[in-house]
């Protein structure tokens, strides 16, 4: 009977054993909170690939930079300490210009030219993710960049000075030429940076604004809608070789599903977020007419700077989004 027993719990012991070795869990670090747009998103494309292959791959999310801070992400995902990510592409845009293509100020400001500048540039971008060691699965835009500070701006001499928080090359380019203060600050600290007075402004959309409840330390947006930047989701490319094709199959098409329900739900939640803003007191409003000529001025130059900055890459890109 004993001799039975052990012989039962050794068989399925190595049942056990099989299954793992065939069921693999990716762990997915992403920047954002658990309760944002683009980490409920995500968790949906998780559950797409783990139903999607009945187990055998099992991506979990771990929102908030809980697993790694939003700057260390993408580094994670090329050195295979996580097998997949996700991470704001233009914060990279230090390592290649081409990252930042989705933040030059005013070349697209609507999900309609959003997604045509997308259309030149993603198989570029894909390229130089993919000299990282990196497979490109998914991405998808924030709402319009606008302004938030704490008084009423009308011209971009009003901004002179102030601590300005920067979240990408572009943003702290657009500090420097109205002479503010630029300081890098992740999202997941932007709410103490504000309280504590570290930043008295920055640029984002009013999904960032109400996760952050930016109420409580500023005053004012201006909804100059600048560009929409891009959350995109990378795997390490030897974690994604190794999958058997029908799995990496799987992570595509949930991938695409994700691309497209994830900016749905971007244009969709955008108005909603700039009530909640007025809501809770703030002043929401256009730019006046020197205010968006002079930013509309820093875009000029800062198109300029990245078409010279990614050579004939970025000037092909452009001549084909210019070109639709
Ligand atoms: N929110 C992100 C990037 C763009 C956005 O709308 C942030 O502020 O970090």
């Amino acid at each position: 009977m004993r001799r039975l027993t052990t012989l039962l719990a050794t068989a399925a012991m190595a049942t056990v054993a099989a299954g793992a070795a065939h069921a693999q869990k990716w762990d997915m670090p992403m920047a954002y909170p658990a309760t944002n747009f683009h980490s409920e998103n995500g968790a949906t494309f998780a559950k797409c690939v783990t139903d999607g292959s009945g187990g055998a791959l099992e991506i979990v999310t771990h929102p908030g930079g809980a697993l790694f801070a939003g700057n260390d992400i993408k580094r994670a995902v090329q050195t295979g300490q996580a097998p997949i990510g996700e991470r704001l592409l233009s914060a990279h845009a230090n390592e290649n210009p081409l990252f930042g293509v989705d933040s030059i100020p005013f070349l697209a400001t609507s999900y309609e030219d959003s997604a045509k500048l997308w259309d030149a540039a993603q198989d570029k971008v894909k390229d130089v993710l993919d000299s990282q060691n990196l497979v490109y699965v998914y991405s998808v835009p924030w709402p319009p960049q606008g302004l938030y500070v704490k008084k009423d701006v009308n011209s971009v001499a009003d901004l002179e000075g102030v601590k300005f928080r920067a979240y990408n090359a572009a943003t702290a380019r657009i500090a420097e030429l109205a002479g503010m203060v630029p300081v890098q600050i992740e999202a997941a600290e932007l709410s103490q940076a504000l309280a504590t007075g570290v930043a008295d402004s920055f640029i984002s959309s009013g999904s960032t604004g109400v996760d952050s409840k930016v109420w409580e330390s500023l005053t004012h947006f201006y909804n100059v809608q600048a560009w929409l930047p891009r959350n995109a989701v990378f795997a390490n490319k030897d974690a994604f070789d190794a999958l058997d094709e029908d799995t990496q199959k799987l992570v595509m098409e949930c991938g695409a599903k994700a691309a497209a329900d994830g900016t749905a739900k971007s244009e969709e939640l955008t108005a909603g977020y700039l009530k909640t803003l007025a809501e809770n007191g703030m002043t929401v409003a256009p730019p006046g007419d020197e205010l968006k000529e002079e930013l509309a001025g820093f875009g000029e130059t800062m198109t300029g700077e990245w078409i010279e900055a990614a050579g004939e890459n970025g000037k092909a890109i452009i001549d084909a989004y210019k070109a639709q």
